[in-house]
């Protein structure tokens, strides 16, 4: 029997926290009372928050330089699974898991998929990987996949894509990520327009192997590991792509793989306006695709995108169906604590931008008043909405406190003693 945190165990943790954190939250449905707002509301929207963990994210990361294990890290998909399992259960918000293959290639995917059941997990999008070579693959990635000069590299990477739809199929996932390293390292190393001309080609394949119900979500970078060029280098270039591709394509926004100081909220209403928003990667980052924990650098950007995720799901734009996942290195942390405090980074600012006084903004618009504008966007965001996080969290059967929780629980040590082994997973961030 591998160690769980078990409900009781939670519920004991939760009983030592209940009376402060219930008085915070009569404190706070006063205050937000005067402002006609009823906080259970705001509590049902935290509960209903959802967020997908990457399975490379239970895993420690790395940098260019080292990557420093973390004892009882999980050795294979299985255990990956677990340890997601484990956040979800004290979080509640994260009950799907997005795959990377090959990294997480299922010898029995049914297996898998009632693995994953029997802990409440489902899957979310699928990831392929034509950004590194694997043991025993016939032609190499070096110099690109689905836009390398070679036809036969580009069929081998389309085939991937491919696998991956049909490993998806069994697994009960409805859409698949597409990220491609592909670019140069030096000018005149590539020619701009025929990679792009065959990135449509080998994409149009790929697409045609979707299920009715599936979505490819194109997801575009603007450098790394290619320092000089990359094919799918913006949203723009994106938004053409997926265009030409078909209704079944929309674009994916990493929030690290752009410039700094780029205005990633401007590009996410752009996209929602162009009906082509296929949902995130949350991250952060202070200079480059650094994928530090959601929130922990400029939380006020993560606050103005999901005002503009909010402002569309209350204005009923159709077809708006954003998939949330997360996409870190955990390098110097422990994976799961930053997986928790990630998935709650996401649910506060969602929280926020809900908080906004949406009619008076649109009369200071109106009024052309930026002052007041700006005012009511602050005043949202630097309310604490704290005390409705954790009282979603218990409600739905979660802790109040996740980790303090998990540290409470001796996790990592009993999965230290139960997975000693740990070697390098393959798993990581590129
Ligand atoms: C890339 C990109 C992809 C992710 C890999 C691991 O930078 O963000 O989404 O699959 O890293
Ligand atoms: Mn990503
Ligand atoms: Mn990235």
């Amino acid at each position: 029997m591998h160690f769980e945190i078990d409900d009781e165990f939670i519920a004991k943790q939760n009983e030592k926290r209940r009376i402060e954190v219930a008085a915070d939250y009569d404190y706070l449905a006063g205050k937000l009372r005067r402002k006609n707002i009823d906080i259970e509301n705001l509590t049902d929207k935290a509960e209903a928050f959802r967020v997908a963990v990457p399975s490379w994210g239970v895993g420690t990361g790395g940098t260019r330089f080292a990557r420093f294990p973390l004892p009882g890290e999980p050795r294979d998909v299985y255990e990956k699974l677990e340890d997601c399992a484990t956040v979800f259960k004290l979080v509640r918000s994260t009950p799907a898991v997005s795959l990377h293959i090959p990294w997480d290639k299922p010898g029995d995917p049914a297996e898998l998929r009632k693995f994953a059941r029997e802990r409440g997990l489902h899957f979310d999008a699928m990831n392929s990987n034509t950004f590194q070579d694997q043991r025993g693959q016939k032609l190499s990635y070096k110099f690109g996949s689905l836009t390398h000069p070679d036809p036969g590299v580009r069929r081998q990477a389309v085939e991937h894509n491919i696998e991956c739809i049909e490993i998806g199929k069994l697994l009960g996932s409805k859409a698949l990520t597409v990220w491609i390293a592909d670019g140069g390292n030096f000018p005149g190393q590539m020619h701009s327009r025929r990679a792009l001309e065959w990135y449509l080609e080998s994409m149009q394949v790929i697409y045609k192997a979707l299920p009715d119900n599936w979505r490819v979500f194109l997801e575009h970078k603007l450098y790394e590991p290619a320092f000089y060029s990359t094919v799918i280098n913006d949203w723009g270039t994106s938004y053409y792509c997926a265009r030409e591709l078909g209704p079944k394509a929309l674009c994916l926004v990493d929030l690290g793989h752009h410039a700094p100081n780029v205005n990633i909220e401007m590009i996410v209403a752009r996209l929602i306006q162009f009906g082509k928003l296929a949902g995130f990667h949350f991250n952060d980052s202070k200079y480059g695709d650094d994928d530090l924990d959601a929130g922990s650098i400029k939380p006020f950007q993560l606050f103005l995108i999901f005002n503009e995720l909010v402002d569309a799901e209350l204005s009923s734009v159709p077809d708006f169906d954003p998939a949330y996942m997360l996409d870190q290195s955990h390098n110097v942390t422990d994976p799961l604590e930053s997986l928790m405090m990630s998935a709650a980074e996401l649910n506060r600012a969602y929280l926020q931008a809900h908080l906004v006084d949406r009619q008076e903004l649109a009369e200071a618009q109106e009024k052309c008043d930026p002052l007041k504008a700006l005012s009511l966007l602050k005043q949202a965001f630097t309310t604490d909405v704290a005390p409705i996080l954790a009282i979603a969290r218990e409600r739905s059967g979660g802790a109040i406190d996740p980790i303090d929780t998990f540290r409470a629980s001796g996790y990592r040590h009993r999965k230290a003693e139960e997975r000693p082994s740990a070697h390098r997973i393959s798993a990581g961030i590129v």
